[in-house]
């Protein structure tokens, strides 16, 4: 499949899927949004990707928001598609089965900013620049920025950047909880790829549910989430990764996990 607004490049497990619309500052337009949630399917399928990472092409941004050239012409039908592709894409993002790491080099924001939450973490380029300007364009946050930013930083730091519209820095970011680490512009994807590849060579099937543990147990009481997590310990035995990796602690060596998220009919 010939992408025109993403690239995507597959390497040792890690799949990444680079924002292409550089001269636009990879602003988000329709058809973008279609060939991300097509690219996010498709790796979904592939049982050769164990951690996928998103990234923007140029120095200059990750994503700078929803294409406002394109906003600025829809009605409301138009807006419904959009609106309907964007939280498309972020919840098959979020309930993608293997992690998936935002590398921000560069702007962050509105609808960028949103993506990068909507991954597993993030990691920036100390240029990185996050906000959700919305507010100055006389909108909103329109893909979950209004739930999941105060579900991670707290409502009160997070109505100060919804309600001005600021934009932080990687190092305020960093402060806020937003990101889990700032490195160097020049070194963010040789990082990104480090933490990419020590995730990578663990059990698929162990990682899923540790994703899904959290990303479920958030939206419950502890009680409940607590019982989520009994299920999904018990549910990682049915994997042979299991039995491989407590047996190559005992054996003194490197475990090697060969479980997949499908098995077998009858297997
Ligand atoms: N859309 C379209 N083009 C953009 C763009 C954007 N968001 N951001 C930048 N560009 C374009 C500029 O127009 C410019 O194009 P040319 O003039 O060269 O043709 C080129 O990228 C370079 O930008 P600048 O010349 O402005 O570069 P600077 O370094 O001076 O400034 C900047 C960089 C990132 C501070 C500035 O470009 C900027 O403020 N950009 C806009 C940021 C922004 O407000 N983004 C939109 C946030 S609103 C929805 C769900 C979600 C959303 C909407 C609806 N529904 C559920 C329906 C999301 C909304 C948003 O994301």
């Amino acid at each position: 499949m010939n992408y025109e607004n993403i690239r995507i490049e597959q390497d040792e497990g890690i799949a990444t899927i680079t924002f292409n619309r550089p001269k636009a500052l990879n602003a988000l337009n329709r058809a973008l949004l279609g060939e991300l949630s097509l690219a996010l399917g498709r790796l979904a399928e592939d049982e050769e990707v164990r951690v996928v990472v998103l990234t923007g092409a140029g120095e200059k941004a990750f994503v700078a928001g929803a294409d406002i050239g394109e906003l600025a012409t829809f009605g409301p039908l138009a807006a419904k598609v959009f609106s309907r592709m964007g939280h498309e894409v972020i919840g098959k993002l979020q309930e993608l089965s293997v992690p998936v790491i935002a590398a921000v080099n560069g702007y962050a924001l509105g609808g960028g900013t949103e993506i990068a939450l909507a991954c597993d973490f993030i990691y920036a380029a100390d240029s990185a620049r996050f906000g959700l300007p919305e507010i100055t364009l006389g909108l909103i946050p329109g893909f979950g920025g209004t739930q999941r930013l105060p579900r991670l930083i707290g409502p009160a730091a997070a109505k100060e950047l919804i309600f001005s519209g600021r934009m932080i820095s990687a190092e305020e970011a960093l402060r806020l909880g937003i990101v889990n680490r700032v490195v160097p512009a020049s070194s963010l994807l040789e990082e990104v790829r480090k933490t990419a590849l020590e995730i990578a060579s663990k059990g698929r099937v162990a990682l899923r549910a540790a994703k899904e543990a959290v990303n479920h147990g958030l939206g419950v009481d502890l009680a409940t989430g607590c019982r989520l997590e009994v299920d999904a310990f018990a549910l990682v035995f049915a994997s042979p990764d299991a039995r491989e990796g407590t047996a190559a602690f005992l054996e003194k060596r490197k475990p090697v996990f060969r479980g997949r998220l499908k098995e077998a009919p009858g297997s």
